[in-house]
């Protein structure tokens, strides 16, 4: 917040003289108090905080940070609806909201609404999901910045852990997010990326768990059936999915398989509770994808209010989490 220091040294100088500089100071005064008082009214469009131990997190950090920072909150929640969210986020568009924050259930389709936007002189900043624009529209500023993790780098990174744990040979069993989400579809991209270096990595299955972990179950259950113990490795999306994957394996009895010893699992987020399955070594890696973007995108959202530029894109810091690292980390971990 900009500092206000009284014009001092305005004092002692003639009567009519100095009505100037009184009336200034004045002016001055009312316009400082006046913009510290300002409140920004920010419309959040959430994708589904139901939809993961991620996704809650992340609606948290907005909450916590908006009191923090003295910001007033509007928030919407999709329910994992990507139409009713390109309705909400025109309703922000009719309220008026200073800035609009956006996490796209799915990549496709927000061309008309962030053209509303424009036209309606809202920025948006993009938190978290990226999307993809018409190319007549790619160089139209629809969006100020994109803030999240390198969902590429994530599948990248899962499949170069897993190349290393099984020396380049590995049945892997791919449980994916929904199909239109962009972290889906790049961490995909990033895990086949490595693969296409190890012609003795195959992915036998891949189907998507919706994020949530009572559905990777059911399709880890059909998996274990059709295929057994020739799973050799199990890459998740993300930690619920991969919650589900271990119930899956442990209940299956006649298969007497081990997860984290007879199939190996690899997921993405790094919540607490993947944490706590790594110390058991019931999981064996997460990438790290840090969910507390609250206070960033808020600050950035408040300072493009304020006439700063940023960058297109800003990513935040992600790393590698084994069952051997895990526990020293473990204190640390703020989710
Ligand atoms: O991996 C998943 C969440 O967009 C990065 O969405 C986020 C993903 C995260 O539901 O758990």
């Amino acid at each position: 917040m900009r500092s206000c220091t009284p014009i001092s040294h305005f004092a002692g100088t003639s009567s009519r003289k100095s009505l100037g500089p009184f009336l200034a100071m004045v002016l001055l005064l009312f316009f400082c108090t006046w913009a510290e008082a300002k409140t920004y009214r920010i419309g959040f469009a959430q994708s589904d905080t139901a939809e993961s131990d991620w996704r809650k997190a992340n609606t948290e950090s907005f909450r916590d940070a908006a009191k923090e920072l003295g910001i007033d909150l509007a928030f919407k929640d999709a329910g994992g609806k990507t139409d009713v969210q390109r309705r909400q986020v025109q309703e922000f568009i009719d309220q008026k909201v200073d800035v609009i924050v956006l996490s796209a259930n799915e990549i496709n389709g927000w061309d008309s609404v962030l053209l509303a936007a424009k036209k309606a002189k809202i920025p948006v900043v993009l938190s978290d999901r990226t999307i993809v624009l018409l190319p007549e529209n790619q160089s139209k500023g629809l969006f100020v910045t994109w803030i999240g993790s390198d969902f590429r780098y994530e599948g990248r990174a899962a499949g170069a852990w897993l190349a290393q744990e099984t020396a380049g040979h590995c049945n892997i069993v791919e449980i994916q997010g929904p199909v239109g989400a962009a972290p889906s579809i790049e961490r995909g991209k990033g895990f086949r990326d490595v693969l296409g270096l190890f012609p003795g990595m195959k992915i036998i299955a891949s189907k998507p768990g919706m994020w949530r972990a009572d559905q990777a179950k059911e399709v880890m259950k059909k998996y274990l059936k059709d295929e057994g113990a020739n799973i050799c490795a199990v890459f998740a999306h993300n930690d619920n999915m991969a919650f589900g994957v271990v119930e899956a394996i442990e209940e299956n009895r006649q298969l007497g398989l081990r997860p984290g010893k007879d199939i190996l699992i690899v997921g993405v987020d790094g919540g607490r509770h993947g944490f706590e399955l790594l110390i058991e070594k019931k999981l064996n890696a997460l990438v790290e994808c840090n969910p507390l973007l609250g206070k960033i995108v808020l600050k950035v959202a408040t300072e493009v209010l304020q006439g700063r530029s940023f960058p297109p894109t800003m990513y935040m810091e992600d790393k590698v989490f084994t069952m051997h690292n895990a526990a020293q980390a473990f204190a640390s971990r703020k989710y």
